[in-house]
């Protein structure tokens, strides 16, 4: 018999994630809040449940992917979440990215329910969710990664036991420092280059190869070149992030003067509507600061 797998959050990382558990041949047992998302995965063969305790019910293990922690909770602890339809053991896979120090509240409230708990978030973007590349970063006990592991890696191809729980987290906020902190300079030697009249499809060609090169260059400069700005994280996801990241680093007492200065000029974009483009729009904070507009013939 198939082992069943339930799915919380069918969002632009979600839907991927879920649709590759299928594919690896798992029943996947589908829940998305607003119902509608739930169509196009239950035509391919998704069972749709009515909330999140009809999941868990069926469910060996529950995997969540929603945007921010008290969401987690609701999905979680909230009327009909999932510990009303848990059977014993069963094992959540948090793979939203949210508070380090909540989550470790969350393990131990569902170890006392008799509930096993991972927290996996993910990195790759909407591609990496789409093709099953997924970097992801877990914490809590090995036991229970062992357990997850076909699941995690049907949803992705880098799966790190990161530590205990909640390091998950902290894991996934390291990553969002640095992708920000690439994304920063990718903007300015993009508009560098546009500003001293270089071909910028050439200049990434010249460059992603070397040491320069990064995923972030690669993906979403060449999407900042040509002006699109589709997510596949959207900047009030990222600013979600960063919000974490300083609040954890403000427990901890640790400057992070760029991150502080990337999260203002994020914080401008969502005060210009920017707030549901990609996060490599971060460039359009820089061309009004500079009065250089990337793709423009000067
Ligand atoms: P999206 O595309 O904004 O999707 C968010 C999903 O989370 C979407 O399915 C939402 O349902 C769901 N959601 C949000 N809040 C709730 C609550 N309170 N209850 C139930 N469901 C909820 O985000 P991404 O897929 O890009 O990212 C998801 C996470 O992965 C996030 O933590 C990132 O940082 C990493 P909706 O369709 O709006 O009803």
């Amino acid at each position: 018999m198939k082992e069943s797998i339930g799915f919380i959050g069918l969002g632009i990382m979600g839907s991927g994630m879920a649709q590759n558990l299928q594919k690896a041949g798992f029943d996947v047992h589908v829940w998305n809040r607003t119902a509608s998302r739930m169509d196009p995965i239950v035509a391919e063969g998704a069972i749709p449940a009515s909330d999140p305790a009809d999941v868990a019910s069926k469910s060996s293990i529950v995997t969540i992917c929603v945007s921010n922690t008290q969401d987690v909770e609701d999905v979680l602890f909230g009327d009909r979440g999932i510990v009303e339809g848990a059977q014993p053991n069963t094992l959540i896979i948090d793979t939203s990215t949210i508070s380090p120090q909540a989550t470790i509240k969350m393990h131990s409230r569902l170890h006392e329910l008799g509930l096993r708990m991972l927290d996996a978030p993910i990195s790759g973007g909407s591609e990496g969710a789409t093709n099953g590349t997924l970097s992801i970063m877990v914490g809590g006990e090995v036991s229970d990664v062992n357990r997850a592991m076909g699941v995690l890696s049907a949803m992705g191809r880098q799966i790190t036991h990161v530590g205990s729980a909640g390091a998950g987290q902290m894991v996934k906020l390291v990553n969002q420092i640095v992708v920000v902190g690439t994304m920063q300079a990718i903007s300015e030697g993009l508009l560098f280059a546009q500003k001293g009249g270089l071909d910028l499809n050439k200049t990434i060609e010249a460059i992603e190869h070397g040491a320069a090169g990064s995923w972030m260059l690669s993906h979403r400069g060449t999407q900042a070149i040509v002006r699109d700005f589709t997510p596949g994280f959207t900047i009030d996801l990222q600013q979600k992030d960063l919000r974490l990241v300083l609040e954890a680093a403000d427990e901890m007492g640790l400057p992070l003067p760029s991150t502080s200065q990337i999260f203002q000029l994020y914080r401008s974009l969502q005060e210009k509507g920017l707030g549901q483009e990609g996060n490599h729009a971060l460039i359009q904070a820089l061309e009004h600061l500079s009065g250089v507009t990337i793709g423009s013939s000067k």
